[in-house]
């Protein structure tokens, strides 16, 4: 079963680290940490389907899911993630329901959906080895939706009860700036926003994410009951490492 819904069901928080440096190297590192995922992020990180290939070889031995995020919720972009073996999709800007269904259908092969067809051809499918791929690939499908403009706050209960949507995730960041407040995600009116978007998707009966901002805003996220969150970057790993280390040697 996808680990992220075996997670969901289990009902503890999943832990995840984002991976923005886009090398295949660190992602192995960081695949060893523990983390229960790791999002590979086709959005504002510098991957193309060769890098994310190569991230995601280097993390198949461990036992955490390789979560990615496409840069835009395209079926063709949609489709080669799937083929490169990804299970587990994050889809940005996601405002409307009918956006979401389109999103469904884009994971899913004929009658299901719309997704083009290959199998002896893609890596998902063990290259043709698995005889059931086409017929039970939507059962391993894991899709996660953001909400993270205004739109999408209005639209939360639509798109939660949109069947094929696994889960919906808060982006902070993008939320901010589209209530005007751009680089403020810690401003009130974000705030309460974010705690309405936590307890409408509860409600609504969906597994909640939320990438936090901090420790102690991961703390708090997990007491309001998010059933995911991210709570650090590659990125930010190496550079405070990398800061602190020279500031240690360097103190009397
Ligand atoms: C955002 O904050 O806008 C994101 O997409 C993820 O953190
Ligand atoms: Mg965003």
């Amino acid at each position: 079963m996808n680990r992220m819904k075996q997670g969901f069901a289990e009902g503890r928080p999943l832990l995840g680290l984002w991976q923005a440096l886009a090398n295949s190297y660190t992602a192995e590192i960081c695949a060893g940490a523990g983390y229960d995922w790791l999002c590979f992020d086709g959005e504002h990180a510098p991957n193309t389907l060769q890098t994310l290939l190569a991230q995601l070889q280097a993390v198949a031995t461990s036992p955490v899911e390789a979560m990615a995020r496409v840069p835009v919720g395209d079926p063709a972009i949609i489709k080669q993630y799937l083929d490169i073996g990804f299970k587990t999709l994050l889809v940005p800007m996601v405002e409307s329901a009918e956006q979401a269904e389109r999103l469904v259908a884009a994971t899913r092969f004929p009658p299901r959906g719309i997704r083009g067809v290959a199998s002896a051809t893609s890596r998902a499918s063990g290259f043709g080895a698995n005889p059931d791929y086409l017929a039970t690939q939507h059962e391993e499908v894991c899709l996660i939706v953001q909400i993270e403009s205004r739109a999408g706050l209005g639209a939360i209960e639509a798109i939660a009860a949109v069947e094929g949507i696994d889960a919906l995730f808060i982006g902070p960041a993008d939320l901010a700036g589209s209530l005007g407040h751009l680089g403020q995600p810690r401003h009130p009116e974000v705030q309460a926003a974010i705690a309405s978007a936590i307890q409408r998707i509860r409600a609504a009966g969906k597994p909640v994410g939320i990438f936090a901002l901090d420790t102690a805003d991961a703390r708090a996220r997990i007491a309001d009951g998010v059933a995911f969150l991210s709570i650090g970057t590659d990125i930010g790993l190496l550079a405070r490492g990398a800061a602190e280390l020279l500031r240690d040697v360097l103190r009397d």
